[in-house]
């Protein structure tokens, strides 16, 4: 849905940045016109250039609002603002849905913005099962629905040395688990990706990618850890395929790939699963993952990344962070282990 504002002196998209903008849209959005522009009347009074910041701003450009069922967009649209924020600015809309590591749909970078469509998102549901009082197959409306949505601003720091700040919306895992009452002998949690090569045109690669299902655990302490979320949404709305949709992982402080997409299974554990990096790599991909600048890939370092959006003359390369800037929450959980040994 494209917004339009009437009065042109109401806003000028050079003093916008696209956090407030996105913000005031959903206000906007939210009041229904009523009132809708007080704020952001108040944000950029003095503003006299001409306006056309809601169409520009990263969102609301002129790419689509992902497809997805009326009740998870409903769900999704009800989220509480900036739970977690950051001051950093956003990656664009455009780089956070056109440049994506899912391998089921492909190895390059834009692969999966191009194949994703045929990923069926709904209906959708979530098996839950092994060491919890309360297994079954869930709906995922029936998941989410004693839930509301969080949105939270999160850095996202792949192995490949490239970031991204990202405001997802979702709900923390540790509140969606409780709910199936994990039993004392639950240590890990297990995450499955959907297996179905006809839906997922990457899985019919024989060679050159990865065994499937894409297979991702935590340690119960981390996956209870109220910065774990589980994401159904991003800029306000719901994730684009190419994203995870309809129910995917975020884990900020670890590596990209530990933050699985399109899970179909989750599996409580006494005994640490095998994922699908680590039994493909052991040496460059460890269990644990954790963002850690001292400790090398065999192949590249990790001291730094490129801050998405760049351009090959302009790299926007920054320091990477102890657990990508998250120690406060998380440094805890690892108090006495060897981060060399256990990368
Ligand atoms: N099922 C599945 N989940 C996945 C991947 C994948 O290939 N398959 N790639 C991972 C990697 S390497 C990264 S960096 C993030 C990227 O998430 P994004 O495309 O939403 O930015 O997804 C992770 N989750
Ligand atoms: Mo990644």
């Amino acid at each position: 849905m494209l917004l339009k504002i009437k009065k042109r002196s109401d806003v000028c998209s050079s003093e916008i940045t696209p956090e407030p903008v996105y913000h005031e849209r959903r206000r906007f959005i939210q009041q229904t016109g009523r009132f809708a522009l007080a704020g952001l009347g108040l944000a950029l009074a003095g503003c006299s250039q001409e306006g056309e910041a809601v169409s520009k701003s990263p969102r609301i450009d002129s790419i689509p609002s992902p497809e997805g069922p009326d009740w998870l967009k409903q769900k999704v649209a009800g989220f509480k603002p900036k739970v977690y924020t950051t001051t950093e600015s956003f990656t664009p809309y455009k780089d956070v849905t056109t440049y994506n590591n899912f391998y089921e749909f492909g190895t390059g970078k834009g692969d999966p913005a191009s194949n994703a469509h045929t990923l069926i998102t709904d209906p959708w549901s979530v098996v839950i099962e092994g060491e919890v009082a309360k297994p079954g197959r869930y709906s995922l409306e029936d998941i989410l629905k004693p839930h509301t949505m969080e949105e939270r601003i999160y850095r996202l720091r792949c192995v490949e040395a490239w970031s991204m700040v990202i405001p997802w919306i979702g709900i923390p895992l540790a509140e969606i688990l409780k709910r199936f009452e994990p039993t004392s002998k639950a240590r890990f949690v297990e995450f499955t990706t959907l297996y179905d090569p006809e839906q997922m045109s990457g899985q019919k690669a024989s060679f050159g990618s990865l065994d499937w299902p894409y297979v991702e655990s935590l340690r119960i302490d981390e996956a209870m850890n109220p910065l774990t979320l589980m994401a159904t949404g991003l800029y306000g709305d719901v994730l684009p395929n190419q994203n995870g949709a309809p129910f995917r992982l975020v884990v900020p402080w670890k590596y990209g790939f530990k933050s699985i997409k399109s899970i179909v299974k989750i599996r409580l554990t006494e005994q640490q699963p095998k994922t699908t990096w680590e039994t493909l790599a052991p040496e460059e991909y460890g269990f644990y993952a954790n963002v850690n600048p001292t400790v090398d890939h065999p192949r590249w370092s990790q001291k730094h990344e490129r801050r998405l959006p760049g351009t090959l003359l302009s790299p926007n390369r920054i320091k990477t962070r102890l657990f990508n800037g998250y120690a406060e929450e998380v440094a805890d959980l690892y108090k006495g282990i060897d981060l060399s040994r256990f990368y």
